[in-house]
């Protein structure tokens, strides 16, 4: 393995210029010419391109160094085949930082030794591999909204290779195996399902891989054995795990964490556009060249003075520098988080929300919950409020469907739509997911108890996949269990309706005569007003409270 320094050049005699942007990383493959790191002295500023062609094995350089002619940029490990020695090297050098060129070819044979006896294929010529959308968990279509590589590039096996979405989830699907990317089969934007053939890679010689060459005809074996074996909500959560190999993190004092590509950077250098004002839409945050084009294009058609003068649009919220008045710390958002607040935010700004507010009197329900207490323990389930409180929903929307409709072409229609699945808000580390138990209507209170505890399990294990978290027609958050007198929770779009359940409490109720100790459930049902009038929300809710302080009534149907 042949490692190559590359130093700073003659940069006319400037001592101790700036590193003010470090254009590469760790595991990046670079050309002759590519430019590393941008330095800057008192007179300029200038690229410092790169010398030789290679996979970069180790950076030496952050932001805000001072170099000179002659110091170590970083260092490059010759050919494409060694690039991922290279990257094993570094991801070794993290437990053993002082290994000796002995232990990293020992290193380098064990891991081929295990690759062919984990029964992969040993190429021995280069060959190409026909690569097919893996088993994401779903039968439907999703769309491919990002290519995270380019025909040409080098790519380490568990690289992204592209980003699909879904209306609930994003996942990547990483690459099967290490090689060159010859061949893009879709674009971004193009519609795809498990087994749809998307690009074909050029496997190199001495490349070990679990997967035979797959001929573009019969891509649906199994097609991408790494990312199948993968759950998809893991998937879809890689985006949090900061890998070493990113080629686009900005090494600065870590204020400043803005993903890019080198492209993406020098475009925006060129138009003026400082990266930190553009939210990215890539994989992890990242910046793509969209992002930057909409940006600018944005800026562009805003009339000067626009959010001042009373137009439609948006005043700025300022970045503020919250460093100034203390200690700080910066974290990325999980990638459930970012997609959540963008829904959030949709729905604020499109639909005219109302909240109604009821009580439902579930003192009997608590008595006969609580006398099923050994059941549920001998059944093995745990037996909430909630599983009622879907039952009822269900009960009660399908007496009221206009709850459970959406509107469809620009608001000219509604669909009613004529099954009951109903999604769960659930809290977890990685932030708000919405399983949807699926015919709440046709299923008993046990049924739909266990499947409460099967789902929220799951989200918090990140194990749903996309089609756990489709075809809701209406959502039940509840913060029983956490607390709280009532909140207004925002429609989740396209569905019209939303109920958020507070903590039941036991309250002096007047009955007539005298002051009855009662279980009171605060109950906050938010709708978009543009589909659902208060009279239509006031039946529904009157109806529900009803259904759940004589759980009978849920027997008797619409
Ligand atoms: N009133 C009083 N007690 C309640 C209650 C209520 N409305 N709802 C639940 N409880 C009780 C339960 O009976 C349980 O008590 P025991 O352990 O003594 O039986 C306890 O509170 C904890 O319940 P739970 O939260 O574990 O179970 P759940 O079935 O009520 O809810 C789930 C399941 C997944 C919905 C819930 O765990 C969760 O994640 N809730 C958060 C949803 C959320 O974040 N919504 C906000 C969205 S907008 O940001």
């Amino acid at each position: 393995m042949s490692k190559i320094n590359l130093v700073v050049p003659d940069i006319g005699g400037a001592e101790g210029a700036e590193v003010v942007e470090v254009l590469v990383a760790v595991g990046d493959r670079i050309e002759k010419e590519q430019s590393l790191i941008v330095l800057e002295s008192d007179k300029a500023s200038l690229e410092i391109p790169a010398t030789e062609a290679g996979v970069i094995a180790e950076l030496r350089v952050a932001v805000g160094d001072a170099l000179s002619e002659g110091d170590v940029i970083l260092v490059v490990v010759a050919s494409d085949e060694e690039k991922v020695a290279a990257v094993e090297t570094v991801s070794s050098a993290d437990t053993a930082s002082e290994a000796s060129p002995e232990d990293d070819q020992d290193q380098t044979q064990q891991q081929n030794v295990s690759a062919s006896s984990a029964g992969g294929t040993r190429h021995t010529e280069s060959t190409s591999m026909t690569i097919a959308i893996p088993d994401i968990g779903t039968d439907g279509a999703v769309e491919l909204i990002e290519w995270c590589i380019e025909v040409g590039d080098a790519i380490i096996e568990g690289d992204s290779l592209v980003v699909l979405e879904s209306d609930k989830a994003s996942m990547e699907v990483p690459a099967p195996a290490s090689g060159v990317l010859a061949e893009k089969l879709v674009t971004a934007g193009s519609e795809v399902s498990q087994g749809t053939p998307i690009a074909v890679m050029v496997l190199e010689a001495g490349t070990a891989t679990q997967q035979p060459s797959t001929d573009a005809s019969a891509p649906s074996e199994a097609p991408i054995a790494s990312a199948a074996e993968q759950p998809p909500e893991e998937r879809a959560l890689e985006a949090e795990t900061i890998a070493a190999s990113d080629a686009s993190v900005a090494r600065g004092d870590g204020k400043d964490l803005v993903y890019a590509g080198p492209a993406v950077r020098k475009l925006a250098r060129e138009f003026g556009v400082p990266l930190s004002k553009i939210a990215g839409t890539g994989p992890r945050g990242r910046i793509v060249k969209e992002d930057l084009h909409r940006f600018v294009s944005d800026a562009l058609s805003k009339p000067v003075g626009a959010a001042h003068a009373g137009s439609a649009a948006l005043p700025e919220v300022p970045d503020v520098d919250f460093s100034r008045f203390g200690a700080v710390e910066i974290i990325e958002r999980s990638r459930i988080d970012k997609v959540t607040a963008a829904n959030m935010q949709r729905s604020w700004l499109h639909v005219p929300h109302v909240t109604q507010f009821d009580d439902a009197d579930i003192t009997e329900l608590e008595a006969f919950r609580a006398s099923l207490k050994s059941e549920s323990q001998s059944r093995g389930i745990k037996l909430s409020p909630l599983a009622f409180i879907l039952k009822a929903s269900a009960v009660a929307l399908n007496a009221n469907p206009k709850l459970k409709s959406s509107l469809a072409q620009g608001g000219e229609v509604l669909v009613y739509k004529q099954y009951c699945h109903i999604g769960m808000a659930v809290d977890t580390p990685s932030g708000l997911v919405v399983p949807v138990i699926k015919d709440v209507d046709q299923k008993s209170i046990w049924q739909i108890a266990e499947e409460i505890g099967a789902m929220a399990a799951k989200a918090r294990d990140r194990k749903l996949a996309p089609a756990d978290m489709q075809g809701a027609v209406f959502t039940v958050s509840s913060l029983g269990g956490i607390g709280g007198t009532g909140f207004t929770p925002i429609v989740n779009t396209p569905e019209v309706a939303i109920l958020g359940v507070s903590r039941a409490d036991v309250r002096p109720v007047w009955d007539g005569d005298s002051f009855l100790p009662r279980t009171m459930l605060p109950l906050a049902l938010s709708y978009d007003h543009r589909v659902v009038n208060g009279g239509d929300a006031g039946r529904f809710l009157t109806q529900l409270t009803s259904l759940l302080s004589d759980i009978r009534r849920q027997l008797l149907g619409p």
